[in-house]
């Protein structure tokens, strides 16, 4: 009687078990047959106390080896259903540890930046301090106080970008000049770098807005050999010791006398190439010793002291210096462009 109950469950299971497909259902079947409170085996467990002793012995072995069977098969289910499991999981979270590294990308200085840095340092290792102004400024600054007479075509909204208030887009750096020389009193030495407006159609050599430098030195009895001292020491730190430079008589509205400056070109040396046009020099920008209305025009007696002054485009030495064939790339931001220089 017991024996037959005993083979009837067996065979229960053993068919339960041949259908679980799941580690859900394997834990499922788990708590059906071994659960504490209501799994069929512990039923059956309980059922012993009503039997005599000598059955109750020999079916309540019987019923721990099957018990034991039931724990067996269980335990290979559930652990092959992990083992699965974990499988799958590797299988999934599988990470390639050949694959290259992301790039870290690291910002850079602006090309011109990088220029004006350059200038900056020479200048001050000579003793000139940077100074620093508005781009938006009065007649006054941009004009009047550089003796630009008021009938000067730079004056003209053809060359200027006029705001609505009268006021103008700075078109030189002189206007911060102008301030420093108000602010304090000779001697002096200033450098100006910074953006300056000009009304210009965009092409390869020219940006309605660039950057210059321009510099600044007021004292007794300045000359132009300190003009032609200073910027030759500029051009042979800035290029190589070997550099010279030639002053060519121009015109300047704030400057008497005025000069263009050039050097010789940094790449063949004078020889003559590409990148000087073949002529061995290349121009540095425009210089002279101040005019004296600009000093009068700052409270400073032209009799007492002089000066010199220059102006230097950093786009342009920029595109010479790294060969640029369009000055226009240092405007429009393209990373693949910028992340070249150091
Ligand atoms: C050029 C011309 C120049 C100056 C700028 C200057 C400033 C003051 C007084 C007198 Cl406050 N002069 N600046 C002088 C000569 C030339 O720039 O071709 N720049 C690229």
């Amino acid at each position: 009687m017991e024996a037959e109950r005993l083979e009837q469950l067996r065979a229960q299971f053993s068919a339960e078990a041949a259908g679980i497909d799941s580690e859900s259902a394997a834990s499922a079947l788990r708590d059906r047959w071994t659960g504490r409170k209501s799994g069929l085996l512990t039923a059956e467990m309980k059922t012993l106390g009503k039997l005599s002793p000598d059955v109750r012995r020999e079916f309540g072995l019987q019923l721990n080896a099957l018990k034991d069977e039931v724990d067996g098969r269980i335990a290979e289910l559930l652990s092959g259903f992990g083992a699965r499991r974990e499988a799958e999981q590797l299988v999934r979270e599988r990470i390639d540890v050949t694959l290259p590294g992301r790039r870290q990308s690291s910002g850079r200085l602006h090309p011109i930046t990088l220029m004006r840095e350059r200038i900056e340092e020479i200048f001050v290792s000579m003793g000139y301090t940077i100074e620093d102004g508005p781009e938006i400024e009065t007649d006054f600054y941009n004009f009047d106080a550089l003796n630009i007479p008021p009938s000067h075509p730079a004056r003209s909204s053809q060359d200027t970008l006029y705001l609505e208030n009268g006021l103008a887009l700075r078109s030189q750096t002189s206007t911060v000049q102008i301030h420093a020389m108000q602010r304090r009193r000779p001697p002096l030495r200033v450098i100006a770098p910074g953006r300056v407006y000009r009304r210009d159609t965009p092409d390869a050599t020219h940006n309605p807005m660039f950057f210059q430098v321009e510099g600044l030195l007021v004292d007794r009895r300045v000359t132009l050999g300190d003009l032609k001292g200073t910027l030759g020491e500029f051009v042979r730190r800035m290029f190589g010791p070997g550099t010279r430079t030639r002053f060519r008589p121009s015109y300047f509205p704030f400057t008497e006398p005025s000069a263009e400056v050039d050097y010789s070109c940094f790449k063949c040396g004078g020889a003559g190439c590409r990148i000087c046009k073949g002529s061995g020099w290349i121009e540095l920008g425009g210089s002279g010793l101040v005019h004296p209305n600009v000093l009068r025009a700052v409270a400073i007696d032209p009799e007492e002291f002089s000066g010199f002054a220059f102006g230097l485009g950093i786009d342009r030495m920029c595109g010479l210096m790294y060969d640029l064939d369009d000055i226009r790339l240092l405007y429009e931001n393209d990373a693949r462009f910028l992340e070249q220089f150091r």
